[in-house]
């Protein structure tokens, strides 16, 4: 019996009130402490946690650290980046969808960067540009022939990665040419990450090399039910960084940037400075939350 000790770790999965922590000294399978339900907190995967740990592969979650950021659906916390996987070859990815989703990141000091799949079949130029031009950080890759992967894969390094985009862009084929383990099939890992119907509840991210984790995220949709309500109208136009070097140029204090009168980033649009797609991304999502009133906006 060497006694009680306390590690950190991330917690990678949580299931039937277990939570599977990574501690630098392995995997520690912990039960939460009643304290957790007192205080309305449940454990996400992605926390970092202490753990009172009983023997080397037992312990009890005894606190929660702060999160920097957390995602609804699906329930990650302390997220570093997020992929969007998108593609110019079928199924076309709507650019409407690119923007919300790094919007809704931006909004939780989340970084975007984009990965254009299925280069082998369509390159992708057009999505390359608007989005570098927009000053995200852009990789062509290809799941099929892993070209480009290696240059991803660097970049998700010392960071935990959620993957996200719609069903069929590519997610899987990716994070089969990621993940360390040689052979493993798409199934496998759709099974080990956890999407699909049945896997919603149950989010798993995965280790993939020292301080570097992954998770495989449903299709768009899910992604941002409840999250872009949590944006207020006025916090908008800085989720768009495009935006910014013009933004604070309005003739009008609180420009909401929809009216042409002395509008710094319509100016911008006007002359090309700002991609058309982002503007009409912008309006469209400041359409839909202009009308929710403060008291409305979730407050998680
Ligand atoms: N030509 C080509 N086909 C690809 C590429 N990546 C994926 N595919 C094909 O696209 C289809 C969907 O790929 P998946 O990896 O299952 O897509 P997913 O994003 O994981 O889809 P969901 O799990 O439904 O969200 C499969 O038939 C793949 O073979 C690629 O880079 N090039
Ligand atoms: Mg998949
Ligand atoms: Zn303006």
């Amino acid at each position: 019996m060497t006694g009680e000790t306390m590690k950190q770790g991330r917690i990678l999965k949580g299931v039937g009130g277990f939570y599977y922590a990574d501690t630098r000294d392995g995997i520690i399978v912990c039960k939460a402490r009643g304290k957790f339900r007192i205080q309305n907190i449940k454990p996400m995967v992605g926390d970092i946690a202490e753990i009172r740990c009983l023997d080397d592969e037992t312990g009890f979650l005894s606190e929660i650290k702060p999160r920097k950021n957390f995602l609804i659906r699906p329930p990650i916390a302390n997220i570093d980046m997020i992929v969007i996987v998108v593609s110019q070859a079928p199924p076309v990815t709507d650019t409407f969808l690119i923007d919300r989703v790094s919007a809704i990141a931006a909004h939780q000091n989340i970084e975007t960067v984009i990965a254009i799949n299925k280069c082998d079949l369509d390159d992708g130029d057009k999505l390359y540009e608007i989005y570098t031009r927009a000053g995200f950080k852009v990789f062509r890759v290809s799941g099929v022939t892993g070209d480009g992967i290696p240059e991803l894969k660097q970049s998700l390094a010392g960071k935990l990665t959620a993957f996200t985009g719609v069903s069929g862009v590519g997610k899987s084929m990716i994070l089969n040419c990621i993940l360390p383990e040689p052979g493993l099939k798409t199934g496998e890992i759709n099974d080990r990450i956890g999407r699909g119907r049945h896997t919603t509840r149950h989010v798993e991210i995965i280790k993939i090399a020292e301080n570097t984790w992954l998770a495989d995220t449903p299709g768009f949709s899910a992604f941002d039910t409840g999250q872009m309500d949590l944006i207020r109208k006025e916090e908008l136009s800085g989720a768009f960084f495009d935006f910014l070097p013009y933004s604070g140029n309005c003739r009008f204090t609180g420009c909401a940037h929809i009216k042409d009168s002395g509008c710094a980033v319509i100016d911008a649009l006007k002359q090309g400075r700002i991609e058309e797609t982002r503007y009409l991304s912008y309006k469209r999502m400041y359409e839909s939350i202009k009308d929710i009133k403060d008291w409305e906006h979730k407050n998680v």
